[in-house]
């Protein structure tokens, strides 16, 4: 597994980001570079450093990020219209930040192939 990453620095609070939803095994925070009008990263708490790593003991941790996605489309007015969550694996999947994410992308319809 990889080293720590800067989403510890952000579940740690040693750097600021803009925080949309927190609890014991869940964080959401605002994308800083978003490509949806809502882009929000929900993580896990306890690092996986790639969908690679998840498995019996921790896929709890990984349905908890759905189970949040979900919590913030009915918050923000998306569950109707829609929107998307996606997470990245290594190089071929576009993943930059080794502690899994769901990205959760809404406000707008979205494309697809996304490549
Ligand atoms: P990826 O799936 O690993 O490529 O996504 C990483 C995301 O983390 C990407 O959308 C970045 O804009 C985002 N991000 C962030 O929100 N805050 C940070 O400090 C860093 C990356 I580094």
């Amino acid at each position: 597994m990889t080293d720590s990453t800067i989403f510890d620095k952000i579940i740690n609070k040693e750097i600021p980001a803009d925080v949309v939803y927190e609890d014991e095994h869940t964080l959401a925070f605002k994308d800083i570079n978003p490509q949806a009008p809502f882009h929000v990263l929900v993580i896990p708490k306890q690092r996986i450093a790639t969908i690679n790593d998840v498995n019996e003991e921790n896929a709890h941790l990984v349905g908890n990020l759905y189970v949040v996605a979900a919590k913030l489309a009915k918050q923000h007015g998306f569950a109707e219209d829609g929107y998307r969550v996606v997470m990245n694996c290594n190089e071929h999947g576009g993943q930059t930040v080794y502690h899994i994410h769901l990205h959760m992308l809404a406000g707008q319809a979205m494309g697809w192939p996304p490549y």
